[in-house]
Parts: C-alpha cells; sequence; structure tokens
C-alpha cells in the first residue's frame, strides 16, 4: 500500500479516537473508522488525487475527502492539529492503551491526573481507581492485560507496515545498486518486526548510503558509514542498510536473513566442512580465501544443503530436514486457486460485491467466496432476505464471469455454546460457510474447547475463521485445548483458517504445524473487506510457510471438484 494512503489513513483514525475524547458524534466518529480503513486499503496512491478521485473511494464523502486534500497538500489535517492542541498529551498516551477507551482516558486524568501508562498501572496497584465511576475490578484487570499487551508488542510493529516500507526503499535504491532486497525477520516472513534490514550490493557504497539518508520519510540518522547505515523514519521504525561487494552476496542475504538460531547452525556445518561463514563471506578456514558466493543457492550448496526457504529459518527443525533432503515443498501465492472469506458493503466491508469479485478476478482466481456476517453479530444487522437478496446478485454477476466460479457463503458466529446463526435449512443454501468467534472470548478452556470441537461437528460449518481470535498487540488468542480442536476438525473434514489480515494471521504458525500434524486441512483466506485487502494475501502465505504447509494442506489450492467433495463434509 502507499505510505500516504497509510498516513491519511492514521490521521483519520486519530481524528476519530480525538473526537470521542471529546465526546464528538458517535455515527461521525464511526463514519471517520470506515473512511480510515478504506484509505488504508485503498490500491491505488492517495497523494495527487483530487476531490472527485478521492469521493470514489468507498466510505469517502465530500467531507472526509477534504480533509484528506489538506493531507495531500500539508503533510497533516488542520482539524487533527487542533483536536491535539485541545486534548492533553497524557489523555493521549493513555488511549494507547488497547483495553482503555477514550472517556475512561479521560476520566483518570480529569479525576487523578493520571497522564502516562507507568503512572496508571501503579494507581492500579495502589488501588487509586476504587470507587471511580465506571472502573469495577473487572475493568482493572482488563487495563492491567492491556498495558501487558502494548508491553510485549514493544516496539515491533505489523509486518505490512514493515513490509510497505521495504518495498519503498528498495524501489528507491535499486537502480543505484546491482542488487537490493529486504532481508532479516521481514523476509522471514515473522508476525511483527523489530527492525527493516535492507541489504544491497554494489562496489560503490557512497550514493546508495546518500540516497538512503536523503530519503523524504528519514527523520534520525542513527549511524553512517560505508558498509552500515541505520536510520528511523517518521514513523518510529528503524531501517539498516547494509551494502556488501557483490561476491559476497550470496553470503550476506543469508546472514542477514538470520535468523540467528538458524545462523548458528548454518555456522557450525560451514566449521566442519573447513569452511568460515561470516557477514564478510563465505571463506576457506585453512587459506583464508573468499569463496565466490553471488547466490545463496551456491552458500548453502557448498554447505551440502538444498536451499532452505527463508520462512523456515528458524531453526525448527529445518537443518535437520535439509540434511536429509526432506524439505517440504511450501505453498506459495500462485497455488492459490480460491479465497474463501471476503466481505462486502452489504456488512462491514467498504466495496461493492461488483468490486470485490472484480478484484478477485484480477488476482486470476479460479472461484472466490462472498462471506458477509450473519446475524447474530447485531451491528451489521443482517437479515434473511438481505443475504437472500445477495444470492441473486451473486448468481447474476456469475454471468459475467466465466472464468471465476462465485460461491455464496457468509461468516458465521460460533456462539458461547458452539452453536451458530441460522438452523440447518437455511444453512444449506449456503455454498461455504465460515464459522468465528466474536463474542465471549474469555470463556474457559474446557468452555471454548467445547465450543469450538461442536462449532467443527456442525455439518454446515466448513472454515473456522481465525481460530485464535487474537489481535496482534491488542487481544490475546482465546484459551482452548488445541490439540482436542485440532482433532476435532480433521475427524470432521473442518478446515481452519490461515486469516492473512496483519493484525491477525491466525492460526498463528506454531499452532499451524501442529494442526497439521494431528491432519488438519486449511484455507488460507484474506478476510478482505477492502479490495486493497487483496494484496494481504502474501501475509497469510508467508504464516502458512512458517507453519510448513505444502499445496496439499490448503483446500483452497485444490481444483474447484475436490474442494466442493471437502465442503459435502461427512453427508
Ligand atoms: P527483528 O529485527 O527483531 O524483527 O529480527 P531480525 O531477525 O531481523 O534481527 P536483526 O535485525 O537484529 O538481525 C538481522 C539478522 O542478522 C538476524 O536475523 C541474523 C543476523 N544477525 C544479527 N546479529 C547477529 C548475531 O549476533 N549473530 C548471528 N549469528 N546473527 C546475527
Ligand atoms: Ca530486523
Ligand atoms: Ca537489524
Ligand atoms: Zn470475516
Amino acid at each position: 500500500m502507499a505510505r500516504a494512503n497509510d498516513e491519511a489513513a492514521d490521521l483519520i483514525q486519530e481524528l476519530a479516537d480525538l473526537l470521542s475524547i471529546t465526546g464528538g458524534d458517535g455515527f461521525k466518529i464511526r463514519a471517520y473508522e470506515k473512511a480510515a480503513r478504506a484509505i488504508a486499503g485503498h490500491p491505488d496512491d492517495i497523494s495527487g488525487m483530487d476531490l472527485a478521485g478521492l469521493r470514489k473511494i468507498p466510505a469517502v464523502g465530500e467531507a472526509i475527502a477534504k480533509k484528506v486534500l489538506d493531507y495531500n497538500a500539508t503533510g497533516t489535517i488542520r482539524q487533527v492539529e487542533d483536536l491535539r492542541a485541545q486534548i492533553p498529551a497524557g489523555v493521549r498516551a493513555l488511549t494507547a492503551i488497547p483495553t482503555l477507551g477514550p472517556k475512561k482516558a479521560l476520566a483518570v486524568y480529569e479525576e487523578l491526573g493520571i497522564s502516562s501508562v507507568p503512572e496508571l498501572a501503579e494507581a492500579i496497584k495502589e488501588g487509586r481507581l476504587r470507587g471511580l465511576k465506571g472502573f469495577g475490578a473487572k475493568t482493572e484487570d482488563n487495563i492491567l492485560h492491556g498495558i501487558d499487551l502494548m508491553r510485549q508488542a514493544g516496539e515491533r510493529v505489523l509486518i505490512d507496515v514493515a513490509a510497505d516500507l521495504a518495498e519503498e526503499i528498495v524501489a528507491a535504491l535499486s537502480p543505484l545498486a546491482e542488487r537490493c532486497t529486504h532481508a532479516g525477520s521481514l523476509r522471514r516472513m515473522r508476525e511483527t518486526i523489530g527492525d527493516v534490514d535492507i541489504l544491497a550490493a554494489s562496489t560503490e557504497p557512497r550514493p546508495i548510503m546518500e540516497a538512503f539518508t536523503a530519503l523524504p520519510f528519514v527523520t534520525d540518522v542513527i549511524a553512517s558509514g560505508d558498509k552500515k547505515t541505520s536510520i528511523r523514519t517518521t514513523r518510529g521504525l528503524q531501517v539498516d542498510l547494509r551494502v556488501v561487494p557483490p561476491e559476497s552476496w550470496g553470503a550476506a542475504l543469508q546472514y542477514f536473513t538470520g535468523s540467528q538460531g538458524h545462523n548458528i547452525r548454518t555456522r557450525e556445518i560451514a566449521v566442519r566442512a573447513g569452511l568460515k561463514l561470516s557477514e564478510y563471506g563465505l571463506f576457506s578456514a585453512e587459506s583464508g580465501e573468499l569463496i565466490v558466493s553471488e547466490t545463496e543457492e551456491e552458500v548453502y550448496e557448498r554447505l551440502g544443503l538444498p536451499w532452505v526457504p527463508p520462512t523456515l529459518r528458524e531453526d525448527g527443525g529445518e537443518i535437520e530436514a535439509a540434511l536429509k533432503n526432506e524439505l517440504p515443498r511450501l505453498v506459495t501465492a500462485q497455488d492459490l486457486r480460491g479465497d474463501l472469506h471476503s466481505h462486502t458493503d452489504l456488512t462491514d466491508g467498504v466495496a461493492t460485491l461488483e468490486e470485490m469479485v472484480a478484484a478477485a478476478a484480477e488476482r486470476g482466481l479460479e472461484y472466490y467466496a462472498i462471506t458477509d456476517h450473519a446475524p447474530n453479530l447485531f451491528m451489521q444487522r443482517m437479515t434473511d432476505e438481505k443475504m437472500l437478496a445477495q444470492r441473486e446478485q451473486v448468481r447474476e454477476l456469475q454471468a459475467k464471469y466465466p472464468d471465476l466460479t462465485l460461491l455464496h457463503g457468509t461468516e458465521l458466529n460460533i456462539d458461547p455454546d458452539g452453536e451458530v446463526d441460522w438452523d440447518a435449512d437455511f444453512l444449506a443454501g449456503f455454498d461455504v460457510c465460515v464459522a468465528s468467534v466474536h463474542s465471549a472470548f474469555t470463556q474457559s478452556q474446557a468452555e471454548m474447547t467445547r465450543r469450538f470441537v461442536r462449532a467443527c461437528e456442525n455439518p454446515h460449518v466448513h472454515v473456522i475463521g481465525h481460530p485464535t481470535a487474537r489481535l496482534i498487540g491488542k487481544r490475546s488468542p482465546v484459551d482452548a485445548d488445541w490439540d482436542e480442536v485440532f482433532r476435532a476438525a480433521a475427524r470432521t473434514g473442518t478446515a481452519l483458517e490461515v486469516d492473512s489480515f496483519p493484525d491477525r494471521l491466525d492460526l498463528p504458525a506454531d499452532l499451524i504445524r501442529r494442526a497439521r500434524r494431528l491432519g488438519v486441512k486449511f484455507s488460507i483466506d484474506t478476510d478482505a473487506h477492502a479490495l486493497g485487502h487483496h494484496r494481504n494475501i502474501r501475509y497469510g502465505v508467508g504464516t502458512a510457510q512458517r507453519g510448513w504447509l505444502t499445496p496439499d494442506d490448503v483446500i483452497n489450492t485444490w481444483p474447484l471438484d475436490r474442494l466442493r467433495a471437502f465442503l459435502r463434509k461427512r453427508s
């Protein structure tokens, strides 16, 4: 996504947050939030768009379009600046706690003069929030939990933020270098990224370093030299750039991709082979002579290993598998024939059915499911009539897409007992049903396990959506006996989703790997709510790869007839 889109979306989201602190109109606030999501998810760069262009973005009306114009012209939004000035920085700092709403942030500031996160934690421990209206023991627990989540997330960013930044930097530096790419945890597709590592190959590092520090979003140059330069961006993210001679490219890329654990293992193997492997290259241990290794493949070959996909490089058994030549053939985005989870503006999506289907066709998919939310998620106001009307629209639209089979589905809500929204007859009318936990996240492990098992046993539930329901940095995964759930999924022929949303990546990789061993099948979906979200599929694929999935493990790599047989479950 374009950086401008993200920045404008952040500002509009902040506007919504600031308005809710000052007691703004709820309807307006939700409109801003929706617009922020739409702008972040819009596939085209908003910078340079005029009023008419901006208004074509779903959920963006005249008033919001004007604010974005303001951003395009000045780099900020006037109203945001005004509100920032009115609201104490301390209150704004408190609203960063995921479980503390703006109203409560304002209350603790006004009543107790608390203006920072550590102060708030301290006050809770000292019992100073007791007696404050609306703050029970449960609220206190929630706030402490929120502070915990925030600390765990630390300074790390979600993968899409890092990926977009890396893409922009690589595009800017590539013309100056023989090679240029990202390495580090981003190349391994870890779910959060500490800092971005960029690697370039050239005999002339100077101009590359200069171009790097001159990039428009650089706020600080932390360190600069001919080998390595580090900067900090406007969003607070650090980027390390290393420039290496072309003949060391393979070894350097291998080194800076990591992980550290993987590198320790490869270095040991090198030592045993009479070699020395470091960030400077691959050398003969005896003569110290550089062994030219322009590619990673050459490095691994010298070590007697097949090339190891970066997503496996965690010292999680990949070295052992490589030594036996038993690395899995990992699933890729090209293997995916379909997407089984997406939303339109009939519920909380921001694009129309027609637009979402056009985007799916552009991805070259063979089948595509529209799965808007079911009625029990009350905010979405779904009804039987609306759902059936959409089904008609889908059938009509099908005529325009001879190469793309449209599936009409829904995303059901798994209630606390494991039941879902509609009765069996109505459910039978859908081509595919995703079922997800959207409420009662804090059930006990036993209750939650039973809930998932019952959902799997429902013959109309095909895919469990974002199974742990976590939001990275915001909401912990639900507690279940996962092995029990996985056995139920495998036994009933219910797929588990790998949701590609950067703040979900759910199932997480470690659980994917466990589930796979128990015979579970998976569906890698975008859960797209906007046109731009289709691009997120790469993060779902990365997560699936980190869970060692092969194409056969993933039902939406299968031809449609095989998929349809799976969707019939045991009936
Ligand atoms: P991050 O930034 O925390 O998300 O994770 P990484 O893996 O990107 O870590 P980073 O940026 O500190 O270093 C990039 C890679 O460079 C790392 O994956 C492996 C390599 N590396 C860095 N320092 C060391 C080290 O002290 N020993 C070894 N063996 N490798 C290192
Ligand atoms: Ca890094
Ligand atoms: Ca680094
Ligand atoms: Zn969904």
